[in-house]
C-alpha cells in the first residue's frame, strides 16, 4: 500500500486539518501516517484557540512512526510554531521525504495558526527545502512580498517564491474572472522562477472549510502514488473541485464540509 506522511494541526470538525488529510488520502488508496503538530479547538465560528504540540513530542511521533517503513513524500499544515517547523524539517532531512508545504497561516477568522518567528523560520529554513509549496493568495502576498491585485502580480510572486523554493509552487485560487457570465478561478503552476501552467476552474457559490488541506493532501497522495508534479498537480485540482461540489452544509449559517 502508498504511504503518505502528514503533520498537521487538529481541527476537531474534521473538515480541516489532519483529520481531513487522513479522510483524503484514504479515498485515494493511500495510507496517512499523521502526525498532530497542533491542536485547534473551534468551530462553525472559526478557530478559538491553538495548543503547540513541543518539538520532542512531534519528532518522537514521527520516528517512531517511520520504524521499518519507507515514506517519500508527505505533506505540513498547520505547524503552530518554531517547533512544528523544526520538526518538519528534521522528517525531511533525516528521511529523504520530498514535502509539500502547505503555509498554512492563520484561519477564515484570522485566529493564527503559526507564531511570528514560526512563519520566519518556515520561509527560511522550509520553504527551500519543500518540494510543492501551496500558498493561496493571501500567502502568496505575506511569502513573496508582492502586494496581489492582478494576475500579473500572481506571476510575479509564484516566479519569485519558486525561485527561492527551487521547486514547484502552486498559487490557488487565484485571478477572478468571467467567461460566458460564469465566474472562473485559475490555479497556477511555477517550477524554479518560471510560470508552467495553469488550470481554470468554475468558481463554486459557496465556501467550504478546509479546502486548502485537501487540495495538498490529494497532491502529496497522487505524488505518493507515482504521479509526477504536472499530472499531480491536475489530479489534485481536479479532486478539490470535485469535493467543493459533494460538501455538505452541516450547520446552519452556511459551514459546509467535506466528509
Ligand atoms: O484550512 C486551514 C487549516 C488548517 N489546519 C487546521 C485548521 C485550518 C483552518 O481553520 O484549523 C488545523
Amino acid at each position: 500500500m502508498t504511504i503518505c506522511l502528514s503533520i498537521a494541526g487538529s481541527d476537531p470538525t474534521s473538515g480541516a486539518g489532519i483529520q481531513q488529510d487522513v479522510k483524503t488520502m484514504s479515498k485515494l488508496g493511500v495510507l496517512c501516517i499523521s502526525v498532530v503538530s497542533c491542536i485547534t479547538y473551534q468551530n462553525e465560528k472559526g478557530v478559538f484557540g491553538v495548543y503547540q504540540v513541543p518539538f520532542e513530542v512531534i519528532s518522537k511521533q514521527i520516528q517512531t512512526a517511520l520504524e521499518n517503513i519507507k515514506v517519500k513524500f508527505g505533506k505540513t499544515g498547520a505547524l503552530g510554531s518554531e517547533d512544528g517547523v523544526r520538526a518538519a524539517i528534521k522528517a525531511s532531512e533525516k528521511y529523504g521525504i520530498k514535502l509539500v508545504v502547505d503555509p498554512v497561516l492563520q484561519s477564515k477568522n484570522g485566529f493564527p495558526l503559526i507564531s511570528k518567528s514560526g512563519f520566519e523560520l518556515m520561509k527560511k529554513k522550509l520553504i527551500p527545502i519543500s518540494f510543492f509549496l501551496t500558498p493561496n493568495l493571501k500567502e502568496a502576498e505575506k511569502i513573496s512580498d508582492i502586494k496581489i491585485e492582478k494576475k500579473d502580480d500572481i506571476l510575479k510572486a509564484g516566479e519569485k517564491i519558486s525561485k527561492i523554493s527551487k521547486s514547484f509552487v502552486i498559487i490557488k485560487g487565484g485571478h477572478l474572472h468571467e467567461i460566458k457570465k460564469i465566474k472562473m478561478v485559475e490555479d497556477f503552476l511555477f517550477f524554479n522562477g518560471e510560470f508552467v501552467m495553469s488550470l481554470k476552474k468554475k468558481k463554486l457559490r459557496f465556501h467550504v472549510h478546509g479546502t486548502g488541506c485537501i487540495f495538498s493532501a490529494a497532491l502529496a497522495a497522487f505524488l505518493a502514488k507515482g504521479f509526477d508534479p504536472k499530472i499531480a498537480f491536475t489530479k489534485a485540482s481536479q479532486w478539490t473541485q470535485n469535493a467543493i461540489e459533494k460538501s455538505i452544509q452541516i450547520k446552519k449559517g452556511g459551514f459546509r464540509i467535506f466528509p
